[in-house]
């Protein structure tokens, strides 16, 4: 290649033409272009000459490229890395992926919202997507399930009408990645079903800090199969390692207007910087005598399994350690299907799960336009594969030879396995056809109960503040008493709280349930607060800094949050940064106004006295320590930082705010932030 060489415009701007550090650019067909600033014309301020092919290729391609996003889950985020198996299956199933401790497999996996569309706010009240494909020698496993371990709906006949409910009203066309308006509670207060999946999609579930801190579940009851065809009924869960933790819904608010990318942008400085989430996957099992003698149905979508009653045992751990290389080839191309299962494992009768065999492979030809999908790398298998199937729009791995049918004499192509191919679960089924749903399916208020007293108070009052927040979108009187009337079978003091909430004279008239309401213990393991991770590894601390301040101050604080395993971000009146006592200039990551307290885990004010006086008088400055102390943050702040907390905060500091008089105070700082929160504050 020649060196490169710098042509002109007529304006005299540069462009750099073809040479050691740039390839030359071709069409696709491999024709080096000469000219990438201007389209061929018949005389310098001619029309257009239809014989220019690099231009219409070059439009051509950019009017095709949008593809349809994801009828639900359309905004996502994804990455790669490996599962490692740390428990052997082996007596329970022989999926090849769990039979030796210590094998890995490669995964994809991908993150995301439900409702809004591509371009919608990370942090949306919604449920989170949490799909993992495992790439395994037997062919691809796709976990396709949520950050809830239950479902609005028992039967994927009602999908549909759930979607189109929770999306945009169809006649205006909003509101936009949210369920509080009509449609939405319309349709679900008519859906008692859905009555469990509310009370946590009005929790903090719904918020999560980021997709590092929040659970995975496969929802539906799996089986496991032996070699031998011996079968137990499975729940998969992934657990954090960081544990679970949520934002605030005032936080959220304001998020979603500073940084819309909040959870892409922390998967990807997670693991750009080298810390690389992890979960563990663990397995509920148990069989049919359990199953039996549970009070709900395990093929019902819309109840879990207790963790105190079948313990979770952890098999293995998930590590995401690269990005794709690019989003629209992987993120965007990739397909999941319920459908994608391997030898040792299989479906359940679940009539939700049964039904999303159909849809998810049937959405991806719409979506990646042909039956040849599985032909694009982060789809197709990382084991050999071989069948008959061919032609189709974009094929890539046709079949070779002269035979592409079965049998044949030629002596050619693939054959069936019966050793290790895949054989379903011989269950024995009865019953005429008829479109029904089990008895077994009826009661949609005990787990509802169960869920939102096994909360602790704050999370209890979180719940009602998302009801009255949601309810009082919707205009319709009717719909807010029919809710309300649910809420009064689930728990009455939360109806009462909501009913006052939402300014209602009177309790509307219950609802009236199909079953008796059972007393089931509340679950511990259901509450985010009863469970904290008491730690502060992976969080994030924003420190608001002035000209003026000790550099030994600012690095002790660097040293703790790093031993503490955390990141620091700097936030200044400029992106230029601040001046040190000493002389030294440090630069900020982020300038005030970009970069509120909500976007941070907890905070630290290093202001000098001239400084603190400076953000005294910064609306962004006032705002940014008065949210920190109203969301409960743990707070750092210089003495003289203190005055501004006094011009700012309508309270004394209580014990959540540290003085950084000496930079040994650094250290306690950051072990008082492993609570995360100083919820006495809030209280
Ligand atoms: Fe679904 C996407 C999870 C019920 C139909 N679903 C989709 C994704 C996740 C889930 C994580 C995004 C996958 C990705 O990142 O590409 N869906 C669930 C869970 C459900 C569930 C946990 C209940 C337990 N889904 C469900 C039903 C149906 C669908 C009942 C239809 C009968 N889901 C789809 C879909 C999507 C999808 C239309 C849109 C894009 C895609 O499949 O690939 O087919």
């Amino acid at each position: 290649m020649k060196d490169p060489e710098q042509t002109r415009g007529p304006g005299g701007e540069t462009h750099q033409t073809a040479g050691e550090d740039h390839p030359a650019m071709t069409t696709q067909v491999g024709m080096p272009i000469s000219d990438d600033q201007n389209s061929l014309k018949a005389g310098p301020r001619g029309p257009h000459l239809l014989e220019d092919q690099v231009f219409r290729e070059k439009l051509f391609h950019f009017d095709h490229e949008r593809i349809p996003e994801r009828v639900v889950h359309a905004r996502g985020y994804g990455a790669h890395g490996t599962f490692e198996t740390t428990e052997s299956l082996e007596d329970l199933t022989c999926a090849d992926l769990f039979q030796r401790k210590g094998e890995k497999t490669e995964v994809f996996v991908r993150f995301s919202t439900v409702a809004g569309s591509k371009g919608s706010p990370d942090l949306a009240r919604d449920v989170r997507g949490f799909a993992v494909k495992f790439y395994t020698r037997q062919g691809n496993w796709d976990l396709v399930g949520n950050n809830i371990p239950v479902f609005f709906i028992q039967d994927a006949m009602k999908f549909p009408d759930l979607i189109h409910a929770a999306k945009a009203e169809p006649d205006r066309g909003f509101p936009q990645a949210q369920t509080a308006h009509d449609n939405f509670w319309d349709f679900i207060s008519l859906m008692p079903e859905s009555m469990h999946m509310v009370m946590w999609i009005m929790s903090d579930r719904t918020l999560p800090r980021s997709f590092r801190f929040m659970e995975g579940f496969g929802v539906h009851t799996f089986r496991m199969v032996t070699a031998e065809g011996k079968s137990s009924f499975v729940k998969f869960h992934w657990k954090p390692k960081l544990g679970v933790q949520s934002v605030l819904w005032d936080e959220a608010v304001t998020i979603n207007g500073a940084d819309p990318d909040f959870h892409r942008r922390d998967l990807w400085e997670a693991i750009q910087s080298g810390d690389f989430p992890q979960w563990e996957l663990g397995v509920q099992v148990f069989d049919d005598d359990f199953a039996d003698r549970f009070p709900f149905d395990v093929l019902d979508a819309t109840k879990l399994i207790p963790e105190e009653e079948v313990p979770v045992r952890k098999v293995g751990v998930l590590t995401l350690d690269r990005m794709p290389d690019n989003f629209f080839l992987e993120t965007e191309q990739v397909a999941f299907q319920t459908g994608n299962i391997v030898p040792g494992i299989d479906h359940s009768n679940d009539p939700l799960l049964q039904g999303r065999n159909f849809s998810y492979l049937d959405t991806q030809l719409k979506r990646l336009g042909g039956p040849n999908f599985n032909h694009i790398p982060v789809n197709a298998p990382r084991c050999p594969f071989a069948n008959l199937q061919q032609d189709g729009h974009m094929a890539m791995h046709n079949p070779r030879g002269r035979a592409n049918y079965e049998p044949n004499s030629h002596g050619e192509g693939p054959r069936e396995d019966p050793e290790r191919g895949f054989r379903s679960f011989e269950a024995r089924e009865q019953g005429g056809k008829r479109r029904t749903r089990a008895e077994s399916f009826a009661d949609h208020y005990s787990q509802a109960r169960q869920f939102y007293r096994s909360q602790t108070a704050i999370e209890q009052e979180h719940i009602v503040s998302a009801l009255v927040f949601e309810l009082s979108k919707c205009d319709i009187e009717a719909i807010r008493a029919r809710m309300v009337g649910h809420l009064r079978v689930i728990d009455d003091h939360l109806a009462q709280a909501v009913a006052e909430g939402l300014g209602m004279e009177e309790l509307p008239e219950a609802a009236d349930p199909a079953r008796p309401v059972e007393k089931t213990e509340p679950s511990p393991a259901l509450s985010i607060l009863a469970n904290p991770p008491g730690t502060f590894r992976g969080r994030k601390l924003g420190v608001l800094i002035t000209d003026g301040i000790e550099a030994e101050m600012l690095d002790a604080l660097r040293d703790a949050a790093k031993e503490a395993g955390a990141t620091l971000e700097l936030i200044a009146r400029t992106v230029g940064g601040a001046t040190l006592a000493d002389g030294g200039r440090v630069a900020a990551q982020e300038k005030i106004d970009g970069a509120p307290s909500a976007r941070y885990d907890a905070v630290a004010v290093l202001a000098s006295q001239a400084g603190a006086r400076r953000l005294a008088d910064d609306h962004d400055a006032r705002r940014f320590l008065a949210d920190a102390c109203a969301h409960g943050k743990f707070v750092a702040l210089t003495p003289a930082a203190r005055d501004l907390w006094f011009e700012t905060v309508p309270q004394e500091p209580d014990e959540g705010v540290i003085t950084l008089d000496a930079p040994a105070d650094a250290t306690r700082f950051l072990e008082a932030c492993r609570e995360l929160r100083f919820w006495s504050r809030l209280g």
